[in-house]
C-alpha cells in the first residue's frame, strides 16, 4: 500500500467501522490493534466483531487495498486514537490506552498533521495529550492540529448513524477545529458542530449521562408502581400522551459499555456537584440487584402454594433487545446472581441471540417458556413477543415485554 493517509489507532466497535467508512471513499487507512488476532482477521477481510454491513465494508476496504492493518503505526497525516477508556479502582476514569496510543505515533508525528482523539474521555484529555505530544516533540509545538470528536453511534446501526450522525468537533484551538471538520466533512454527511476540545469532551459524557438519568428516573418509577400496585409500563405510556413528556422505559438495569460508564467519567472528577449523575447510576445498578430478590422472593413463594420447587426459566442475557453483546449486562449479572441463590431449582437460561456460553448452558426461548414453571423476562427480545404463555405460569417482566 502507498504511504497511508490516515492512521487509526484501534480497531474495535467504533475504529473499525470508521476505518472501513473513511477507506470507502478512497482513502488510505492503516489500522493499527495490539492484538495480532484482529489484526490477521481484519487483513483476511474479515471481521471480530458482530455489527450490521460491517463485513461488507471491511471485506470491500481490504480488497481495494484502501485499509490494511498491523500491530503498529506508519507515517501518515492524520491520526484518530479510537481506543477504550474503561475505569480502574473506584471508578476513576483510566486514560492509560489513550496515552499508549498516542505515546506510538509521536515519533512520527510532522509539521501540520492531524491528530484526534474520538475516545470517549474525562474533560482535559485532549489538552494532556497535547502537553504530552509538545514535552516530547517541542520542535512541533503550534504546529499540530489536535482536536477531539466524539463517536455517537448506537451499536446495531452503527455503519448508518456513522454517516448521517451529526458530529461535535472541538479543536485546541479554531484552526485544529477547522482542519479536524474539514477532515471529517469528506466521510460525514451529518451536520459538524464547532467548539473546544473541553466542550466536545463533557458534550460526549454528558449524552451519555442524560441518558442514564432518564432510565434512572424510568426505574425509579418502576419500584414506586410495584410497591403502588400500578402498572408501570401502562402508567408511562398515559404520562407521555402529555406533549411535553418523554418518559424513557424501565428494564433490569443499564448496562453497556457507555451509558453504564461515561457517568462515572463525571462523578470521578465533579463529585459535589454531580449529584443527580452519581445517583441515577446508583438507581440503575439497584435495579438489577432489586431484580435478582424479586426472584427469590418468588421462588419461595412459589414453593410455599405449590409445596414444590419451582422450575424457572431466565430470558435474555444481552445488555438490550436483539443483540448479541453480553459486556456488562445487567440481565447477565441477574442470571449469575440467581444461580448462586440456587437451591436446586431446574433453570433453563436463555439468549436467542447467541448459540452457545461458556458459563450458561442455553435452552431455546420455546422450550424454556413451555417447561418452566416461573418465566423471568430480563430482555424485551423480539422473539419472547411471539410467546403464548401458559395461563398458570407465574411471570416476572422487568423489561414490559408482555406489554407492547
Ligand atoms: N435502556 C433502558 N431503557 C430505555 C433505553 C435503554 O433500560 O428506555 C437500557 C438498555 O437496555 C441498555 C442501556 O440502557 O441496557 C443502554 O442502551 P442504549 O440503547 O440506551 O445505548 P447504547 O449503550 O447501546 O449506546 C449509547 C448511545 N447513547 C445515547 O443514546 C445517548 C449511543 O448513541 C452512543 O454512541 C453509545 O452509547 C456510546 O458509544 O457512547
Amino acid at each position: 500500500m502507498n504511504k497511508p493517509e490516515v492512521v487509526m489507532m484501534g480497531l474495535g466497535y467504533i475504529g473499525l467501522p470508521t476505518a472501513a467508512l473513511i477507506a470507502q471513499n478512497n482513502t488510505h487507512v492503516h489500522g493499527v490493534d495490539i492484538n495480532p488476532k484482529v489484526v490477521e482477521t481484519i487483513n483476511a477481510g474479515k471481521i471480530h466483531i458482530i455489527e450490521p454491513e460491517l463485513d461488507l465494508a471491511v471485506a470491500n476496504a481490504v480488497k481495494g487495498g484502501f485499509l490494511k492493518a498491523a500491530i503498529s503505526p506508519k507515517e501518515a497525516n492524520t491520526y484518530l486514537i479510537v481506543v477504550p477508556t474503561p475505569f480502574k479502582g473506584k471508578n476513576e476514569p483510566d486514560i492509560s490506552f489513550v496515552e499508549a496510543a498516542t505515546k506510538a505515533v509521536l515519533p512520527l508525528l510532522k509539521e501540520n498533521d492531524l491528530y484526534i482523539i474520538e475516545s470517549t474521555s474525562p474533560v482535559g484529555t485532549t489538552e494532556k495529550m497535547m502537553g504530552l505530544i509538545y514535552s516530547q516533540r517541542p520542535e512541533l509545538e503550534g504546529k499540530l492540529f489536535i482536536a477531539y470528536c466524539p463517536e455517537r453511534v448506537l451499536p446495531g446501526n452503527v455503519m448508518y448513524e456513522l454517516v448521517h450522525n451529526d458530529r461535535v468537533i472541538g479543536g485546541v484551538n479554531q484552526a485544529s477545529t477547522e482542519k479536524a471538520v474539514a477532515f471529517y466533512k469528506r466521510f460525514i454527511k451529518g451536520e459538524l458542530h464547532k467548539t473546544n476540545a473541553r466542550t466536545a469532551e463533557m458534550c460526549k459524557l454528558v449524552e451519555n449521562s442524560s441518558r442514564d438519568v432518564q432510565i434512572a428516573f424510568a426505574n425509579e418509577l418502576s419500584l414506586i408502581c410495584d410497591k403502588a400496585d400500578i402498572n408501570v409500563w401502562e402508567l408511562i405510556a398515559l404520562a407521555n400522551k402529555h406533549p411535553r413528556v418523554n418518559i424513557l422505559q424501565p428494564g433490569c438495569g443499564v448496562g453497556g459499555h457507555c451509558i453504564a460508564v461515561d457517568p462515572y467519567f463525571i462523578v470521578a472528577e465533579y463529585p459535589m456537584e454531580s449529584q443527580i449523575i452519581g445517583k441515577a447510576r446508583e438507581i440503575n445498578n439497584y435495579k438489577s440487584f432489586w431484580c435478582a430478590e424479586k426472584v427469590q422472593t418468588a421462588k419461595l413463594q412459589f414453593e410455599l402454594q405449590q409445596g414444590r420447587k419451582p422450575s424457572i426459566a431466565i430470558m435474555g442475557l444481552a445488555f438490550k433487545p436483539n443483540i448479541d453483546d453480553l459486556r456488562e449486562s445487567p440481565a447477565k449479572y441477574i442470571a449469575q446472581k440467581v444461580l448462586q441463590n440456587a437451591n436446586n431449582e431446574e433453570y433453563f437460561i436463555v439468549e436467542p441471540n447467541i448459540h452457545e456460553h461458556k458459563v450458561f448452558k442455553l435452552t431455546s426461548y420455546q422450550d424454556a417458556a413451555e417447561k418452566a414453571d416461573i418465566i423471568v423476562f430480563l430482555v424485551a427480545h423480539k422473539e419472547f413477543k411471539t410467546l403464548k404463555l401458559k395461563k398458570d405460569k407465574m411471570v416476572l417482566d422487568f423489561c414490559g415485554v408482555l406489554n407492547d
